[in-house]
């Protein structure tokens, strides 16, 4: 059967948003609405695997809305809502547990990250977030995921998981007189040049939410004046850009630099280099701090705007949620029949 095209993506509200997580996944999420059926998620589940103080996941859960949002996408042309309201991702994560195997779960790197040495003592929830992940994902049988590329490795148990449920079901689905292919072999969207941006204090790094300096992050809602300061501080090698993208191995810093430059101009990294190579960081840092400020200023204070707004942002979450939940039952209605559940 032939899945008509349609995204899921899931951002989770466990901090501060930053640039990583805009180019990465949020910016990418705007055009697909013209192209695909469009689902964005706010993962209040996911976020819950590590501690969050119940008033800060409140106020984070509006502030990924309001950055969807704020960013363009639309909540009435897509499906925006967050994820605990839909009943069904709880219910299909469950199966995927039985379905899913320990060991796969185990060679996840970001459950080794975020673990480290602690691993007897943190959440099962964290172990099991794949299986969650790949609920909110086949639950619409989404066919596409844009993401950064630290989630490659989650798409891959995702599509395994499709693929062994699947199998292990056949029988039962064609009793049930549903398609062989019942959940959809899901494609990642990790695509451009910006799928990993690096912290701006060290060029290995991954931006993240969670590294304690608030320095090595560009948060969405930092205004012109922390957006200019940070960049400009960014740290950097001495020696000048090249003219060709192969002169940036080796240099992280500056990969990252003219990486988010060529994301937030639309451009590829040789033609920025077109533009920059030979020159130095006094005249490149400016540019891209002038930038950063055209495209990420307006954004944050219409940020601002609707996190204040309540009202409005839990009504589109609401109505999101009511879209997503009758999707969503179609395929649980299905799962329930296929697993062997009387109801
Ligand atoms: N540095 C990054 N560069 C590009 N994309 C990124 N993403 C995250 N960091 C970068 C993408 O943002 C989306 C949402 O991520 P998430 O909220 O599910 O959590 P995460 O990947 O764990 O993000 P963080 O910000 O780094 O949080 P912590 O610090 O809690 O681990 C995903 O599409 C992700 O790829």
């Amino acid at each position: 059967m032939a899945f008509s095209p349609r995204v899921f993506s899931g951002i989770q509200p466990s901090g501060d948003l930053h640039l990583g997580n805009y180019l990465g996944a949020i910016r990418r999420f705007v055009p697909l609405q013209d192209t695909h059926e469009t689902i964005y998620c706010v993962v209040d589940m996911h976020a819950i695997t590590v501690w969050q103080e119940p008033n800060a996941l409140r106020r984070a859960t509006r502030e990924v809305a309001a950055a969807f949002i704020a960013a363009g996408v639309d909540p009435k042309r897509s499906i925006v809502f967050n994820q605990s309201q839909v009943m069904q991702h709880a219910e299909l994560a469950w199966v995927f547990n039985c379905v899913a195997r320990i060991g796969w779960m185990n060679r996840m790197t970001q459950f080794k990250d975020k673990a480290g040495k602690n691993s007897e003592n943190v959440s099962l929830g964290l172990l099991a977030y794949p299986s969650l992940m790949a609920a909110d994902i086949l639950l619409y049988k989404a066919t596409a995921v844009p993401v950064g590329d630290d989630q490659k490795q989650h798409l891959e148990l995702t599509r395994d998981i499709a693929a062994k449920f699947n199998n292990d079901y056949a029988a039962s689905i064609v009793e049930q007189g549903l398609d062989p292919d019942f959940f959809p072999i899901t494609e990642p969207l990790i695509a451009g040049p910006a799928t990993r941006i690096m912290s701006l204090r060290d060029g290995t790094k991954k931006m993240s939410k969670s590294d304690p300096s608030d320095q090595s992050r560009i948060s969405l809602l930092d205004d012109a004046d922390a957006i200019s300061k940070k960049i400009k501080k960014a740290t950097t090698d001495p020696a000048e850009l090249p003219v060709e993208v192969e002169g940036l191995k080796g240099r992280p810093e500056a990969d990252n630099l003219v990486g988010i430059y060529a994301a937030l101009s639309d451009k590829t990294k040789t033609e920025v280099l077109a533009e920059f190579g030979g020159h130095g960081w006094g005249k490149f840092k400016p540019a891209l701090a002038d930038l950063a400020v055209a495209q990420l200023a307006p954004m944050a204070g219409e940020m601002r705007r609707l996190i204040e707004d309540t009202t409005t942002i839990d009504a589109i979450l609401r109505d999101g949620g009511e879209r997503a939940a009758a999707l969503a039952e179609k395929t649980m209605h299905d799962v329930r029949r296929i697993v062997g559940f009387i109801r």
